[in-house]
């Protein structure tokens, strides 16, 4: 039979050496090290439970008692050594790591719309006020829609107007311009009038400057009807340059020639960078050529549907990123598709 007495002794050795080790303990780590040791299933007072059979059975309660009473007192010596050191541990980040508020925060980086889509985006605005709706065709396109159905056979002289990326496969090319898109919208509306916008990315095999890249966006014009003249194609195309440019634009329409308008012109509008004055970016002569225009040509007409006798209609075509030059006053055309955030978040 174990002695009573001597457990007692036993016990109270236990709770000494469990409250120093715990006075040792300096952070979380070490005190779960401490709460497996010494209140664990293995713990030396844990042990005394099972040992409690060995004691005569009138000492046994005074044991568990006892035993009960170590258990207990570490276990508040542990809790309120935990507190301490949760304590020192916050106190001690919020000494390292103070947060001042009154710090300006990071701007989060924001995505926006790139300058050719807002500037897009504003052109069909202005047609969608004038009745105009969007109608999109294919980037990829053949050579008889790109040129042979807008009056430009092969071989014909004015196919030097678009030096054309073609594919592998013959007949397939890039389109060079919004244009083929008139006869696929006519083929589908015909005889009904029309008023589209045609927008969408051109590509031409052409040598990069200021003003010219190989790939670019065009926004077409096509109205077809019964009693078009040149003069709703004028009048639509000053309320489109006020409607952009401002009321006091000043803007000039030069004869010119397109194999599918006649008769053909250019819109020019006044060269932002000098005034009209003349600079390296108008090469000298002060305006800028944002599109070309016409009457759509009678083998156009035919072509699409649309009996010529009866029918005429209005084209036009124009550069968006040249008209985002203007209003910004930016001086290359290669900063669109350069993809420099620095140029795109300006905007
Ligand atoms: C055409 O492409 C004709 N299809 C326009 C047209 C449509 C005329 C309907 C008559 C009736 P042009 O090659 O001039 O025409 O191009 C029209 C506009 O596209 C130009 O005024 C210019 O603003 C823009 N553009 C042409 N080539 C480039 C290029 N390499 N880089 C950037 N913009 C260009």
């Amino acid at each position: 039979m174990a002695e009573e007495k001597s457990v007692q002794v036993e016990m109270q050795a236990i709770r000494q050496s469990a409250l120093d080790a715990l006075s040792r303990a300096v952070d979380e780590a070490s005190l779960q090290q401490w709460r497996i040791a010494h209140l664990g299933k293995s713990a030396p007072v844990m042990q005394i439970f099972t040992r409690i059979g060995q004691f005569a059975p009138e000492d046994r309660p005074k044991v568990g008692a006892a035993a009960n009473q170590v258990k207990n007192a570490l276990e508040q010596a542990y809790s309120s050594r935990e507190t301490e050191i949760k304590q020192a541990s916050l106190q001690q980040s919020l000494e390292q790591e103070r947060l001042d508020v009154t710090l300006p925060g990071r701007k989060p980086v924001q995505g926006r719309l790139h300058i050719q889509t807002q500037t897009m985006r504003e052109v069909y605005r202005v047609f969608a006020e004038m009745g105009f709706q969007v109608y999109r065709t294919r980037d990829v396109e053949t050579d008889e829609y790109n040129f042979e159905l807008l009056n430009i056979p092969a071989y014909h002289p004015a196919r030097d107007m678009w030096d054309t990326y073609y594919t592998t496969k013959p007949g397939v090319l890039l389109r060079t311009h919004t244009s083929p898109g008139q006869v696929h919208v006519m083929r589908e509306r015909a005889p009904e009038p029309i008023r589209v916008i045609l927008p969408g990315m051109c590509y031409r095999y052409e040598q990069v400057d200021a003003r010219h890249e190989i790939q670019f966006t065009q926004i077409e014009v096509l109205a077809v009807g019964r009693n078009i003249t040149f003069g709703d194609l004028k009048g639509t195309l000053d309320n489109f340059a006020r409607r952009m440019f401002g009321q006091n634009v000043h803007t000039r329409l030069r004869p010119s020639y397109f194999p599918f308008t006649e008769p053909s012109a250019e819109l020019d509008v006044e060269c932002f960078v000098c005034g009209g004055k003349g600079c390296g970016v108008c090469k000298g002569s002060g305006w800028l050529e944002i599109l070309g225009c016409g009457m759509v040509h009678p083998v156009v007409l035919q072509n699409g549907g649309y009996d010529p006798r009866e029918f005429s209609g209005f084209a036009a075509g124009m550069g968006p990123e040249r008209i985002s030059m203007l209003r910004h006053k930016i001086d290359d055309i290669r900063y669109f598709w350069g993809n420099d955030v620095r140029f795109l978040e300006q905007f």
